[in-house]
């Protein structure tokens, strides 16, 4: 028996998984998911919604393809143009990735909005105190005195001075058809999805097609190799960016392997 057949499903801190391991992605991932559950932030939805993640991850081979890079920096490049660029926030999401989210914010002046499918006043309270804790001033989606139109969904509910008036959101980890209701409403979005055939991906401006754990510092880095580029420079990494090519790229991966 090796060593890694020893390692417990059940760890209690996420420095108990050893590093080297070779599934460590998908163990962080899915010790993360089970402590969000306990604190109240993930719904249990969020385990099925990773499992369908974790799947596709395997078929990718767990590495951010150079596609996914390529999106990953036009990303960061329309967050930097942006007037009002908000980064939406699930349960997943809070439970994965909260500092680097609070990071990404700040390297592109975003902000951050809790935005729910499985909305209840203690889940949306307990991420804004779960990302307040990981360093964010200011949490939005509180108030949600506004709703996205054509949405009959808790997802419709937004911060009049949030998504609702958003110029470029990014909506991450949920296949769902808030992203057309967003492209109706002339958002540019991002969205982070491992399924490329997922709805939300398929109608997005920039569809990432990676694990979040690793496109979300990805594209902070890209941000701060972008923070001196002129408006031009931004504007063309955008205007070349062919999202077509991004969602074929991953799905030959996932398919064929190449
Ligand atoms: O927190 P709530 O109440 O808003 O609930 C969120 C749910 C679980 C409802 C939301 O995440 C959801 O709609 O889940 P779905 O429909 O299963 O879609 C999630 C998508 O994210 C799937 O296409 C997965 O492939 C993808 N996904 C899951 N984990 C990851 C991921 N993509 C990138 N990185 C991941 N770690």
């Amino acid at each position: 028996m090796s060593d890694y057949d020893t390692v417990s499903a059940d760890v209690e801190h996420e420095e108990e998984i050893p590093a080297d391991h070779p599934r460590y992605q998908d163990l962080l991932t899915r010790h993360r998911i089970e402590t969000g559950i306990e604190k109240g932030i993930t719904h249990l939805q969020g385990m099925h919604a990773e499992g369908r993640g974790s799947a596709f991850d395997y078929l990718l081979g767990e590495e951010t393809i150079p596609s996914a890079d390529t999106a990953e920096r036009a990303a960061a490049a329309h967050l930097l143009l942006a007037d009002q660029p908000v980064l939406s926030i699930n349960g997943n999401v809070a439970a994965l990735v909260p500092g680097e989210m609070v990071d990404l914010a700040s390297a592109v002046g975003a902000d951050l909005e809790v935005n729910l499918f499985n909305r209840t006043p203690e889940r949306v309270e307990a991420i804004a105190e779960h990302l307040r804790e990981h360093g964010a001033d200011e949490v939005k989606g509180l108030t949600a005195d506004a709703r996205i139109p054509k949405l009959d969904h808790q997802r419709a509910k937004v911060d009049a001075d949030g998504i609702y008036a958003a110029d470029v959101v990014l909506v991450p980890l949920e296949d769902g058809d808030r992203a057309e209701a967003l492209q109706e409403m002339d958002k540019t979005e991002i969205v982070i999805d491992l399924n490329p055939l997922s709805r939300s991906p398929q109608v997005a401006a920039v569809p990432i097609v990676d694990n979040i754990i690793r496109a979300v510092p990805n594209m902070t880095e890209h941000a701060r190799d972008l923070a001196d580029a002129d408006e031009a420079e931004l504007r063309s990494i955008v205007d070349e960016f062919d999202r077509e090519q991004v969602l074929e790229d991953a799905e030959a991966r996932i398919r064929n392997g190449l």
